[in-house]
């Protein structure tokens, strides 16, 4: 119960706001803290009850905003495994990679320039456990 009314208060503060949403307080995965750039975002946008999935492709398409309108916002992986790709008009980013099993955490840097005064960056680390898929002996008749 505590726990929805956690989510349900980061969404509405989150898109009211323009407050960046942090997932740590609900991740159930043993987590290294020493892997943790910035706020902790769930793997799969909008269901923050998801934290694994079968090793493999992975893609996350989620939105991103600038508090201040409309500054040119650029986002980057720290992990040259992983890309991102920004569709400017509908301000979404999307990931893609390829996950081995085991917990990985990647560490995006998104970073906002006005065209006068200082760039403003914040990091974020995506959490998830790629589990082994399942694979049975083949089968001959
Ligand atoms: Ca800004």
């Amino acid at each position: 119960m505590t726990t929805l009314l956690l989510l349900a208060l980061m969404t509405v503060v989150g898109g009211a706001d323009c407050v960046q949403p942090d997932y740590s307080a609900v991740c159930p995965l043993a987590i290294d803290p020493n892997m943790i750039q910035g706020a902790i975002l769930c793997p799969f946008p909008g269901d923050p009850n998801t934290w694994t999935m079968v090793a493999g492709k992975y893609n996350r398409t989620a939105a991103y905003e600038d508090c201040e309108g409309d500054y040119p916002v650029e986002i980057t992986p720290l992990d040259p495994n992983v890309t991102v790709t920004q569709d400017r008009e509908a301000k979404t980013w999307t990931v893609a990679t390829d996950l081995p099993p085991g917990m990985h955490y990647l560490t995006f840097t998104a970073v906002d320039t006005p065209r006068y005064g200082t760039p403003a960056e914040r990091r974020v680390t995506v959490v998830v456990e790629a589990t082994e898929p399942p694979n049975e002996p083949p089968v001959l008749h």
